[in-house]
């Protein structure tokens, strides 16, 4: 080979390394060569703790420098599967996703897991075949959390109760395995009877409204279990307007341990909240930065969930972070 077909062979090979980095970067935006890009697909806005926990993600892509695309689904599965279709499109490193439903996924976490591009999954899980399609997910033992609240209750109430359940969103992990952890734990409990289970999507205002038609009803009730705080403090609305006293005629008790559930417990309204952290950015850019050092890391990496008691709110609703 002549020295002029070796210099021209190393400057074809130049010139396409140099095209496909420089694409690679357009692709991602204005990103430095070796920030992390990352996408995050989120649910929407419907609660307080959805609210912490876009924060929470915010911070810490901030905090570390990552460069963060996200994107608000506002309660629209299908927005979520474009958004993660953008973000392939994009090349971004890794994926985020919070899933609204279990189901549907199956397509686009191909597409992502073909074009090589990690997804994680934070506070909701997919109902898939192949869990390869995701990496891991980072989320409470949501079944766990049903049982707690079953356990708790049969306690407060000796057990005998006529609980209404405020679900959370329809096809929703946390709403499916609270409900079921609960169902699971009231077997050993016969004089503990669901007498309504209706979902209000995790909103307050529907938590409310909700209520209202279940006392219109005329059933009779003497509890409710409500899959987050943000319902709770919506059907604490509902019954105070109907001249029962929450937290005492009536014993509540739900999940999340937001800022107003310590709030209402203060106040005797609600009587306990399992806690479901929201504060996931951390432990989630920890983990997508183990992936990116080609660490491993297990399928499922759990948030505990302590349960909190109305006689303990005034000691610590100071130092609760969310
Ligand atoms: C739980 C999360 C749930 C919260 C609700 O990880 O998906 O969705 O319990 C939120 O408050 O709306």
């Amino acid at each position: 080979m002549t020295l002029g077909r070796m210099i021209a062979g190393i400057a074809a090979a130049w010139l396409l390394v140099a095209t496909t980095v420089g694409c690679n970067r357009e692709k991602q935006g204005d990103a430095s060569k070796d920030q992390l890009v990352v996408g995050f697909s989120q649910v929407g806005a419907e609660s307080s703790w959805r609210t912490a926990e876009t924060k929470s993600i915010k911070d810490e892509a901030a905090k570390r420098g990552v460069q963060l695309k996200f994107s608000d689904a506002q309660g629209d599965p299908a927005k979520q599967v474009a958004a993660i279709r953008s973000f392939v499109t994009q090349g971004v490193d890794s994926i985020v996703l919070a899933p609204k439903e279990e189901t549907g996924w199956e397509d686009v976490l191909r597409e992502a897991k073909q074009a090589k591009i990690p997804v994680v999954l934070v506070d909701r899980g997919v109902s898939v075949d192949d869990d390869s399609l995701y990496v891991t997910l980072i989320a409470a033992d949501f079944v766990e959390e049903g049982r707690l609240a079953a356990e708790w209750l049969a306690k407060k109430m000796n057990g005998k109760a006529a609980i209404v359940e405020l679900k959370g969103t329809t096809g929703s992990s946390p709403a499916n395995d609270r409900n079921r952890g609960f169902v699971e734990e009231l077997k050993k409990h016969p004089d503990m009877k669901i007498v309504v289970s209706q979902t209000a999507d995790f909103e307050r205002t529907k938590g409310k409204e909700v209520m209202e038609s279940v006392i219109r009803s005329g059933v009779t009730f003497d509890a409710v279990y409500a899959h987050n705080d943000d319902m709770a403090l919506g059907a604490i609305g509902a019954l105070k307007e109907s001249g029962r006293r929450p937290g005492q005629d009536v014993i509540l008790i739900s999940i999340d341990g937001v800022r107003g559930a310590f709030e209402a417990m203060v106040a005797g309204e609600l009587n306990a909240t399992v806690e479901c952290n929201p504060l996931l950015g951390p432990m989630l850019f920890d983990t997508i930065e183990k992936l990116k050092r080609g660490e491993s890391v297990p399928k499922f990496i759990e948030v505990p969930s302590p349960i909190y008691e109305q006689s303990k709110a005034a000691e610590l609703i100071h130092s609760r972070a969310y």
